[in-house]
């Protein structure tokens, strides 16, 4: 059963309204402005008829209370009232009431503009709901939006960004060189005779050699450097706003870090080296470009003895 909130501070019109609406609808009965308003808020009806002659506060500014608190503030408001001139109807909507009958009213014209209100807020808080559930998905769909994003970027055995992610950042990279007119420099580091590692030791060893010399990689760079899985043994390092020289020797350190830290797995120590190519961005130069120079480097490292880097 709707609730009907009938304001009215005359016991005869409130007697005539209840008679008329107490079958179809539960009514509850406020006797002043003061307590429409409070009432409103507790009980939150699903229609309010309000008289304009009112003990403490008039109609007009009960219902300018009842639109501005959040509680009652959607609830339909049909005025009741023997001020019949149209500024007062006028002000009636002004304030925001959605209805306004003049008495001596019409009985069933009364009950059939309260079904008409009642129904259309109904409409309305039914298409709020259905709002709410599409927004609730939308934000769902957000999350594993952002979660496939993020797998798609990660490498999985490493949680290092992968390779597609990587050439994203090289291309902003490039773009911002572009800008400001500075270089950056990368390097393609490749792991030496790793699998001889895998072939010894097995693949499990060698997962946990690539995670070991993961941490390594990333102990050793700058917070502003990116590392990256590029390949199965092979990873790229972005060093951004680095020249040539600068890049060379971080990896000169970095490679020296590797050789002097052993990896244990099982008891048993395994040492790593590995092979640096690094290129250095260059005007106008394109991303393949760019990475193959650090490829042909790093090839030509592995042929003159390894364990080195290499321009
Ligand atoms: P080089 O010194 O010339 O670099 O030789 P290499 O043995 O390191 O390189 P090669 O390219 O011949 O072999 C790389 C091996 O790395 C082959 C592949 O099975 C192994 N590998 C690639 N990804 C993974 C991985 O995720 N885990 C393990 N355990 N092995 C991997
Ligand atoms: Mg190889
Ligand atoms: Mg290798
Ligand atoms: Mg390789």
């Amino acid at each position: 059963m709707k609730k009907i909130q009938i304001v009215d501070d005359s016991q005869s019109n409130i007697r005539k309204l209840e008679n008329l609406l107490n079958t179809h609808f539960l009514v509850t009965v406020a006797r002043t402005g003061e307590e429409a308003v409070r009432m409103a808020k507790e009980n939150v009806p699903d229609l309010i008829l309000l008289e304009v002659a009112l003990p403490d506060m008039d109609g007009f500014e009960t219902c300018r209370r009842l639109k501005a608190q959040v509680e009652s503030a959607k609830i339909p408001v049909i005025f009741v009232s023997s001020l019949k001139e149209k500024e007062a109807v006028i002000k009636g909507f002004e304030v925001g009431g959605q209805d306004y009958i003049i008495k001596p009213f019409e009985a069933r014209e009364l009950v059939l503009r309260m079904k008409s209100l009642l129904k259309q807020e109904s409409s309305r808080k039914r298409l709020e709901q259905h709002v709410k559930v599409l927004e609730e998905q939308n934000e769902k769909l957000k999350g594993k939006i952002q979660k496939v994003d993020r797998l798609s970027r990660v490498d999985f055995l490493t949680n290092l960004m992968n390779r597609r992610d990587m050439q994203e950042k090289i291309r902003a990279e490039i773009n911002r060189s572009i800008r400001h007119g500075r270089s950056f420099t990368l390097a393609i580091v490749d792991i030496d005779f790793f699998k001889n590692i895998n072939d010894t030791y097995g693949h499990d060893c060698g997962d946990h050699v690539l995670k070991h010399f993961v941490s390594t990689l990333k102990n050793s760079v700058r917070s502003s450097d990116y590392v990256s899985r590029w390949g199965g043994e092979e990873f790229l390092l972005l060093f951004p706003e680095t020249k040539l020289e600068e890049g060379k020797r971080a990896c000169e350190k970095i490679r020296q870090k590797i050789n002097e830290s052993p990896v244990i797995y099982k008891g048993m120590s395994i040492s790593i080296t590995a092979t640096f190519g690094i290129s250095e961005y260059r005007p106008s130069v394109r991303i393949e470009e760019l990475i193959k120079a650090a490829d042909d480097a790093l090839y030509k490292g592995k042929k003159t003895g390894k364990n080195q880097v290499v321009v």
